[in-house]
């Protein structure tokens, strides 16, 4: 089972040993020899790796009380994310993308760090090259106490003029209006990324160097569809990263991830953290 970071072989190499775990809840943690396995050889190559790159999505946030996109619960009124998270939505309909901006800021602003963020703390704090490239707009890592963190989606926290494209910070819930308005009459937006739009730069290309430099990657709570995120760590594994995947269900990365861990990112993330 000796990955070193080179040579490693592409995707389409020689078949590499891979581990898929299921762990369905916290509980088993104990009683599955597997996932012990499971875990404690995240732990170790992450233990071993002088530089790591984690990759979050929703689901990192869904034990704070933060509602997922996809899958049960993700749905606001009728309508799905890709329907409202759309320069067009907003152009079309900005009380109605901005109504469900404003339920999601006062869903989130009383949230707390769960131990999932709490644990990626922990890993910064031991690892000599680290960053946490997150596709959350929560927050939550921040709070947490991350400070190597890109946010590659944005942040629902930041307001942003359509008119003169002056951007503030601005925490409160409920907004004052809806859809606010700039000092200079222009609609504010969301300072997050919608579909169509690009990343922000500076944020993106430090990821995409991080991936393409790690030598262990650790991918949690993304259903790992959305691009550009979803590319990092097939990047990183094309360069010969070991790749850890955390998540309850399946995704498109799991076929390429060295390990698959089943679970609850709040139960499993502090147990591989502890045994790095
Ligand atoms: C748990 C858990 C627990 C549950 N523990 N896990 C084909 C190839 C490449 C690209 C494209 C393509 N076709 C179209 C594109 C482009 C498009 C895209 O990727 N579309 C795909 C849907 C196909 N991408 C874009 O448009 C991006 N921009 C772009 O490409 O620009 C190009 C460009 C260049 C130059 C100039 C101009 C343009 C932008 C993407 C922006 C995405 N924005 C959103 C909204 C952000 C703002 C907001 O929050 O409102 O970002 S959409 C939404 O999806 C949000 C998320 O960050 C993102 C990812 O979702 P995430 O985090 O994975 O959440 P879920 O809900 O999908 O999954 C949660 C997971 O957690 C699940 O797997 C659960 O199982 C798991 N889970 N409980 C651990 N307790
Ligand atoms: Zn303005």
């Amino acid at each position: 089972m000796a990955h070193g970071r080179s040579p490693r072989p592409a995707v389409d190499g020689p078949p590499t040993p891979r581990i898929k775990i299921q762990v369905l809840s916290e509980a088993s943690i104990d009683v599955s020899r597997t996932a012990a396995e499971g875990i404690a050889l995240a732990g170790r190559r992450l233990r071993e790796a002088r530089r790591v790159l984690a990759l979050t999505g929703a689901g990192i946030s869904a034990e704070s009380g933060v509602p997922t996109f996809r899958g049960p619960g993700g749905l606001w009124r009728q309508y799905r994310p890709e329907d409202l998270a759309t320069p067009e939505a907003f152009a079309r309909d900005p009380r109605l993308v901005w109504e469900w901006y404003a339920w999601r800021r006062e869903v989130i602003a009383p949230l707390r760090p769960n131990a999932a963020h709490r644990a990626l703390v922990a890993l910064e704090k031991r690892t000599p090259e680290f960053l946490l490239a997150t596709q959350n707009v929560d927050g939550l890592h921040g709070a947490a106490g991350s400070a190597r963190v890109v946010e590659l989606h944005g942040t629902i926290w930041q307001l942003r003029c359509t008119s003169c494209a002056h951007s503030r910070e601005d925490r409160g819930v409920p907004l004052a209006e809806i859809p606010p308005r700039c000092a200079c009459g222009g609609l504010l937006r969301p300072g997050v990324v919608w579909f169509g739009e690009a990343l922000p730069e500076e944020p993106v290309t430090r990821a995409f160097e991080a991936a393409r430099e790690a030598e262990a990657v650790l991918v949690v709570g993304t259903s790992s569809l959305v691009y550009p995120a979803a590319a990092l760590p097939q990047v990183a594994r094309a360069a010969g990263a070991f790749v850890i995947e955390i998540n309850p269900e399946p995704t498109p990365l799991t076929p390429l991830a060295d390990v698959s861990l089943r679970g609850p990112a709040a139960a499993l993330l502090p147990a591989i953290v502890e045994a790095a």
